[in-house]
């Protein structure tokens, strides 16, 4: 008897027929669609991503066996309801790491040498003749990098930051990286010493009770007025409204972000800043690293309907049950 599984988020074809060829498929267009498609019966598999799902979602759903999330961040699933039901949440780390990493450097290099400001300042006509210290960025190469999380995707940023731009690199984290101090020179620094000594401060963390607000008005005021600020992990690891503070006053030189506390962001403050460069959470949106990302997801769906063991768990205690 194969058993039911639900998109519910955009997934290519040829994956969809891929998963057709072991369950029976239906594919969702929005959240609202949700509890019709839990009701219809038995649903074993879901398979997406940005959809928050937890007890009001699922507790309609009957033989939820496992929940394959297109993404490395899982914090939009209520994470203790799917423990409580033994639903097993799978998610797709490593295969965005190098493009999530290329985002960050990218974000740093606009922010630093004002691309997107200029562009459109060149596109109004402004350019008339030489430019003044009025239209001048700031390095990158050889300033001090400091990265709030060395996970996988931090530490391929120190990486780029060392190896590519000649940076001193520091991090905060929850426990020592020795093998990273080692390979890039890395120094740990308490957050309040990072933030302080830092030209560049990248946001990797994952966003959980711990770091909810972690970057607020007081740990803005810590940095150097010539620092800027990137965040490619979550929006509420920030107060969006203190970021907007401190870009407007000058507190910091500039910012970067890929994330915002609402999302889609169609409308904010943010938007009248001209020191800050803006991007729609397009960390991982390559082709090439999303094709990664749903193959990755469908493997481990499939894998856990099937009866093995899918690669990447993020609770891997509801198996052992
Ligand atoms: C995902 C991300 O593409 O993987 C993550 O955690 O934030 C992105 O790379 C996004 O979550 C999809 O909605």
């Amino acid at each position: 008897m194969k058993k039911n599984v639900v998109v519910f988020n955009r997934l290519a074809p040829d994956l969809v027929d891929r998963l057709a060829a072991s369950f029976n498929v239906v594919q969702l267009a929005s959240s609202a669609d949700l509890p019709e498609a839990l009701a219809a019966g038995p649903v074993h598999g879901l398979i997406g991503a940005g959809w928050q799902l937890g007890r009001t979602q699922l507790a309609a759903a009957v033989g939820l066996e496992v929940v394959s999330s297109i993404s490395v961040g899982y914090d939009n699933y209520d994470l203790d309801y799917l423990n409580e039901c033994g639903v097993l949440l799978t998610n797709t780390p490593d295969v965005l790491t190098e493009t999530t990493a290329d985002l960050a450097v990218t974000l740093m290099l606009s922010a630093a040498r004002r691309i997107v400001e200029l562009d459109g300042w060149l596109r109004a006509g402004n350019w008339r003749g030489a430019l003044g210290p009025e239209h001048f960025g700031c390095d990158m190469y050889g300033k001090t990098l400091g990265i709030i999380g060395l996970g996988n995707i931090g530490a391929a940023i120190a990486r780029r930051g060392r190896f590519g731009f000649g940076m001193r690199v520091l991090y905060t984290s929850n426990s020592p990286k020795p093998a990273l101090e080692q390979e890039l020179g890395a120094a740990f620094r308490d957050m309040d010493t990072l933030l302080s000594e830092s030209d560049f401060v990248c946001v990797v963390v994952p966003l959980n009770e711990h770091t909810h607000r972690l970057i607020g008005q007081r740990e803005l005021g810590l940095m150097k007025s010539s620092a800027i600020l990137v965040n490619v992990a979550r929006g509420p690891i920030l107060d969006e409204a203190a970021l907007v503070e401190a870009l407007s006053t000058g507190q910091i030189r500039a910012a970067g972000l890929d994330v915002y506390e609402q999302e889609p962001l169609a409308d904010s403050p943010l938007f009248g800043l001209n020191n800050l460069v803006c991007v729609p959470h397009i960390g991982s949106a390559t082709h090439e690293t999303r094709r990664a990302m749903a193959e990755l997801a469908v493997q481990n769906l499939e894998q856990a309907l099937l009866g093995e063991t899918p690669l990447h768990m993020v609770n891997p205690q509801v198996r052992a049950v």
